[in-house]
Order: structure tokens, then C-alpha cells, then sequence
């Protein structure tokens, strides 16, 4: 019987986290719908037991429980702009799926709740790094799902006593994101693009900044938050980052310099519902977990340029 359970298993984050896992010898079952999630990352995971179902359907999300003790929540419909272009379906994907999943979870006797949360969820506030002390202001559709789905896990730890820990992800990227949908992480569709030689596009002037994070970080801190004493970090949401922040001009310099794209990127508009700067405070995560960021900017691009090459 599977001791874990990964959302999104067949998702560039899921399938990293449950790829360590069985790694380590453990028992893990994957779930996905395969809205966003693609079958070829499944390969490697073969040890993984795999349910495909909807967790916006509770008899998928009941079976996917069953006998588990802690989830790794990461399915979701991860993008900014498809959600402004569909609100609907966001919500229905990230917060319908996470109150489905909760109620299994707990009606299973699940003991801890793990869930990718999103820094978008801090909005335009002028104020950086972004702490969690700071009252969140969602921007986009997407923003608000994910923070009503961390509102979701701190009332099932008050109310229930389920266990659970928000990880609020500041823009991941590495090896198995998806490059290929135009909702993809921008360094994801960089990547692709300059290594075939084509002409990204950057929206806006390409000063706006985030903190990119690379998977393994955000891996360690799964890890970390499955192991630390309930007393500790039962409720609480904390930062997942690097703490340094860097702009797309930026990102695109080292990107050329990696996969010796010799072009200038094309500028255009704003995207709407974009947040100009991103960076995290990642005390809480360091105080709680012990987390600390082992792989920094540069080395994961460098990392994940080589993966997308070699793929
Ligand atoms: C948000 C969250 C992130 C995660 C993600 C899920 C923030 C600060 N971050 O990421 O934590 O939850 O959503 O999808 O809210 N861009 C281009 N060219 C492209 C694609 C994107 O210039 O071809 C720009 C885009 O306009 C934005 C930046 O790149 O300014 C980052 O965009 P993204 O879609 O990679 O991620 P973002 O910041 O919306």
C-alpha cells in the first residue's frame, strides 16, 4: 500500500517529487488527469502506482487516499494567463480539486497535506522581499484559486486537525517543464526556443524580475516539510525560493550565453494580469524546515538547458 501520494504525478513538479521518493525506496502513488500533465514523464516512475482520474471528481480523489499518509498536493492548472482566459476552469482545477482532495484526505485518516502554493498570491504590493506576515493580494484568477486553496488546508488543520503545510512556490523551473504551450514558465519556452534558434519573446521592457527557484530546491523543501514535526509547521504557509531575484533581460543574457543564441529577443505588450517584481523572504522556510536553497540561479539554468538539449 502506497505510503505517499503525488497530485500532478505526470506534472513537471509531481513527477520530480515522486521520482525522488521512490529513489528512496518509498511506496508512492501518482495521480493525474493529463489536462497539463504528459504521459512521457511518467518514464522512470514505473515503481509508482498511477491512478488517472480528475481529482474535481471526489470518487477519484477517494481512491487516490486510500491508505496513504502524506500527500503532495501539486496538480493544478499552473499559468497566470490561462486563467484570465478561463477563470472558470482554473477554479475548478485548483480549488474544487483541492476541497475534493481535503475531504478524502481526511476521511481516509491521510496525515499530512503537503501543497504547492504560488507567490503569486502576494500580488502588486511595492513591498520585497515578500514575507509571509504580508496580507496576500491576488491579482489574477489563478492567484486567488491558489489562495483559497491554502485558506482550505489552514481551516482542515483547525477544524479537523488534518495536517498541513503550504509551500508557497516562487517561479520553479528545471528539467520536465513543459515547453510547449504558450501558458508554459517563460524560462521553460525561452529554453526551447533559443536552442532551436527561434526568437523568444519578451513581454514588456524585460525588467520585471522573479525569484526563480530550480525543482531540486523545491523537491528538498517537499521533503523537508514531510519530515518536520507537526508542532512546528502544521497550519503555517511559508516561502519556497531563492531569495535573489533576477529580470528577464537578465534570464535571456545567460540563456544566450547557454545555448549560444546569437539573436535579440522581440519586446511586446504587458501580459495582463503580470506582477511587475517577485522576490521572497525565505526565512520562515529556513526557521521551520531548515531549508536551504542548494542550487542557485545560474546552475539550474545551466542544468536545465542540458536536460532540454539531451531530450
Ligand atoms: C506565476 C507565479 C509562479 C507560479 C506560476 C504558475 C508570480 C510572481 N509567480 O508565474 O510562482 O505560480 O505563476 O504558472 O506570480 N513572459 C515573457 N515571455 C513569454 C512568457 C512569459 O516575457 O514567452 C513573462 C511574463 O509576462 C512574466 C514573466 O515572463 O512577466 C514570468 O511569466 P511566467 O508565466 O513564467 O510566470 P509568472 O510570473 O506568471
Amino acid at each position: 500500500m502506497a505510503k505517499y501520494l503525488v497530485t500532478g504525478a505526470a506534472g513537471f513538479i509531481g513527477r520530480s517529487i515522486a521520482s525522488v521518493l521512490l529513489a528512496r525506496g518509498e511506496a508512492v502513488r501518482g495521480v493525474d488527469s493529463f489536462i497539463t500533465g504528459k504521459r512521457a514523464n511518467l518514464a522512470g516512475l514505473e515503481a509508482m502506482e498511477f491512478l488517472e482520474g480528475d481529482l474535481a471528481d471526489p470518487p477519484v480523489c477517494a481512491q487516490a487516499c486510500a491508505g496513504v499518509e502524506i500527500v503532495f498536493h501539486q496538480a493544478a492548472l499552473a499559468s497566470v494567463p490561462r486563467s484570465v482566459a478561463d477563470p472558470a476552469t482554473t477554479n475548478r482545477n485548483c480549488v474544487d480539486a483541492t476541497v475534493n482532495l481535503l475531504v478524502a484526505a481526511r476521511a481516509a485518516g491521510v496525515r499530512r497535506v503537503i501543497y504547492a502554493g504560488s507567490s503569486s498570491v502576494y500580488g502588486e504590493t511595492p513591498t520585497l522581499p515578500k514575507h509571509e506576515e504580508m496580507l496576500p493580494s491576488p491579482m489574477s484568477p489563478y492567484a486567488v484559486a491558489k489562495l483559497a486553496g491554502e485558506h482550505y488546508l489552514r481551516a482542515f488543520t483547525r477544524v479537523y486537525g488534518l495536517e498541513t503545510v503550504t509551500l508557497r512556490y516562487f517561479n520553479v523551473f528545471g528539467p520536465y517543464q513543459d515547453p510547449a504551450s504558450h501558458y508554459s514558465g517563460v524560462l521553460a519556452i525561452f529554453c526551447r526556443k533559443m536552442l532551436a534558434g527561434e526568437q523568444p519573446t519578451i513581454y514588456g521592457d524585460g525588467e520585471q524580475s522573479r525569484d526563480f527557484t530550480f525543482i531540486q530546491n523545491v523537491v528538498e523543501a517537499n521533503l523537508l516539510a514531510a519530515a518536520a514535526p507537526a508542532e512546528k509547521v502544521s497550519g503555517q504557509m511559508m516561502n519556497v525560493a531563492t531569495g535573489a531575484a533576477v529580470t528577464l533581460n537578465r534570464a535571456f543574457d545567460v540563456l544566450s550565453e547557454l545555448t549560444g543564441y546569437r539573436g535579440k529577443p522581440a519586446y511586446a505588450e504587458p501580459r495582463p494580469g503580470d506582477i511587475r517584481h517577485s522576490l521572497a523572504d525565505i526565512r520562515r522556510a529556513q526557521a521551520l524546515l531548515g531549508y536551504m536553497p542548494q542550487v542557485d540561479f545560474r546552475e539550474g539554468l545551466r542544468r536545465t538547458v542540458e536536460w532540454y538539449k539531451a531530450s
